[in-house]
């Protein structure tokens, strides 16, 4: 598939998807889901790809929501069905074995916040707004943004953004745990960077089970989640990496984890 609307690249084992519809601020619409679904296949099939970061082409926005002007011409079973393919394509970035980081480069609004939330972690520059401004539009979150944000933020939090529709600085945005670290815009790209090449050099079994056990275990009691931890703890003893890890501590070099089982 050609991509029109995303760019897809590949620094070492670090991918990069760019939302690049920067007229539009980087809105969504449903050729950008397609195109991001085919890149995530491209993923799916390359292991030598340990880490996924999202972000948006130009100086102005990460994505600033889906597209009004597709929208606004819905019916309500074509709303269902957007809103089912965004939801889909958020799960499955969720579910992918590695992690993947959210560099928010400027405005990420309505379901540019609910992509970024998707992310394992977002990384934001100074200029970098969020915000879930749906209501001013007369229309609620559709790609997951009442339950991920209320999970993130805590529910007054959500319920406070998502009924003001304001929209917050990247400052306030770390101050609530939306954000986990700010950047000059100069050094966002660097310092995301710096940390995806830092996950690429870590074992996948380990990354893996660290991934799967922290978001399947986040909405179990303790003692499920703990089991979770328990089977996925089992798995690194069985994998290659997990014998290399511990021996390079043991004889005092460095690790050198090939990934497999
Ligand atoms: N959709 C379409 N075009 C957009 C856009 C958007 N979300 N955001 C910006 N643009 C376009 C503008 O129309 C403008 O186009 P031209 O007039 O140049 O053709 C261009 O991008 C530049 O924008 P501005 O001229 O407005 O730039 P400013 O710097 O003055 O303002 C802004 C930047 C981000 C504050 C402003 O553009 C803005 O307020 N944009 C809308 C932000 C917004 O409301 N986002 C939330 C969208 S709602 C669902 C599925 C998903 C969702 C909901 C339901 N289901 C189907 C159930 C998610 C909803 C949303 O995300």
């Amino acid at each position: 598939m050609a991509y029109e609307n995303i760019i897809f690249e590949k620094d070492g084992n670090v991918a990069i998807i760019k939302f690049n519809r920067p007229k539009a601020l980087n809105a969504i619409n449903p050729d950008v889901l397609a195109e991001v679904n085919n890149a995530l296949d491209r993923i799916d099939s390359d292991p030598d790809i340990k880490v996924l970061i999202l972000t948006g082409e130009g100086e102005k926005a990460f994505v600033a929501g889906a597209d009004i002007s597709h929208m606004v011409n819905l019916s309500p079973l074509e709303g269902r069905r957007f809103s089912r393919e965004g939801q889909s394509l958020l799960f499955r970035l969720e579910k992918l074995p590695i992690p993947v980081i959210a560099c928010v480069n400027g405005f990420a609004l309505g379901g540019g916040t609910e992509i970024s939330m998707a992310c394992d972690f977002i990384y934001a520059s100074e200029t970098a707004k969020f915000g879930q401004p749906e209501i001013n539009l007369g229309i609620i979150q559709g790609f997951g943004g009442t339950q991920r944000l209320s999970r993130l933020v805590g529910k007054a939090m959500a319920k406070e953004l998502c009924m003001t529709g304001v929209l917050i600085s990247a400052a306030e945005a770390k101050e609530i745990g939306l954000v986990n670290k700010v950047f000059a815009p100069e050094k966002l790209w660097e310092e995301t960077m710096k940390t995806a090449r830092l996950l690429a050099t870590k074992g996948k079994v380990s990354m893996r089970g660290v991934k799967h056990c922290i978001d399947r275990g986040y909405d179990l009691d303790l003692m499920s989640g703990c089991y979770l931890e328990a089977d996925a703890f089992a798995l690194c003893m069985a994998s290659p990496d997990g014998k290399e890890g511990m021996s390079a501590f043991l004889e005092k070099r460095k690790p050198a984890f090939k990934g497999g089982l």
